[in-house]
């Protein structure tokens, strides 16, 4: 079946996967988000000739902005918790992909986007790319694994300012304190990835799978964090505090909050 907001390109056994939503910068909508799911679910496992994936965005501006802010101001604690359970379960199947994952990341990946960049085995950052975690500004916190894997990636300290103050980090500063493989001149990103794949491509295959596997092991004695996220992330949604931070938002003005 097609794909409404994918675009899905393969070359020399390479496959391009591309969030297509350029007028929202490429924003996760709930769409978006089931077709990653039925992507990385029932179609990318059958392309068992596959190099592996590149995961990028389309246009020039952002990687992912974000979870789609237009469709939040429905839900609640218990619509919240659903749907960023749901965006775990996603981010998983490409943590878990036999395959590598490599990011090509161009502009924004914030929040959701963000989020999707680190559940990929290998970032490469353009040089105009932007990384953050901005949930708080909407009076909520990451649901899609952020909170978790911004610490692997970069260590607790580092992780938990950015968490509290949603600033961005440039692409030198996410390559120096390990957010991202490697920084390329923009528009070079994905040329970039392809290499990386190519001589993945010469090593044995289930030697790669097992890597992914056994890397993915070292974070999994413990899921407490992720399903306390789950938790928070539907506690936050259920407050005044993050209708304001999301109506702000669309109305293009500064949030009042209340903390209620
Ligand atoms: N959702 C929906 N629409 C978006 C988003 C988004 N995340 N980001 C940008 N857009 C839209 C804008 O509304 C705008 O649309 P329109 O032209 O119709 O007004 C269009 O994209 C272009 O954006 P801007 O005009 O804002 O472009 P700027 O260059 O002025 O600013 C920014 C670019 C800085 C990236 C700005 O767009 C921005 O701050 N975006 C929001 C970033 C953000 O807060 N991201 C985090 C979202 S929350 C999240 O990801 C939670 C993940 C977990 C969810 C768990 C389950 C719900």
């Amino acid at each position: 079946m097609a794909y409404e907001n994918l675009l899905i390109t393969e070359e020399d056994h390479i496959l391009i996967l591309t969030i297509n939503r350029e007028q929202a910068l490429n924003a996760l909508n709930t769409q978006t988000m089931q077709e990653l799911h039925r992507f990385f679910s029932e179609d990318a496992p059958k392309r068992s000739h596959l190099k592996g994936i590149i995961v990028t965005g389309a246009g020039e501006k952002a990687f992912v902005a974000g979870a789609d802010i237009k469709e939040f101001l429905g839900l609640d604690a218990a619509s919240g918790a659903e749907m960023a359970s749901f965006g775990q379960a996603v981010f998983f199947l490409i943590e878990r992909f036999p395959k590598p994952v490599i990011a090509a990341v161009n502009g924004f990946a914030l929040g959701g986007g963000c989020e999707l960049a680190m559940a990929c085995h290998l970032r490469i950052a353009a040089e105009d790319a932007r990384f953050g975690q901005p949930e708080v500004n909407l009076g909520i916190i990451p649901g899609y694994g952020g909170t978790q894997r911004l610490i692997q990636y970069i260590g607790k300290s580092k992780a938990v300012e950015l968490l509290m103050t949603g600033d961005m980090l440039g692409a030198s500063e996410a390559w120096r304190l390990g957010l991202v493989n490697h920084v390329v001149p923009n528009g070079l990103t994905v040329d970039k990835a392809k290499e990386i794949l190519n001589k993945i491509a010469k090593k044995g295959p289930v030697a790669i799978q097992k890597v992914i596997e056994s890397v993915n092991a070292y974070f999994q004695f413990d899921e407490d964090g992720f399903a306390r996220e789950v938790r928070e992330f539907g506690n936050t949604t259920g407050t005044a505090d993050f209708r304001e931070g999301a109506a702000a938002f669309i109305e293009k003005r500064k949030p009042t909050f209340t903390g209620k």
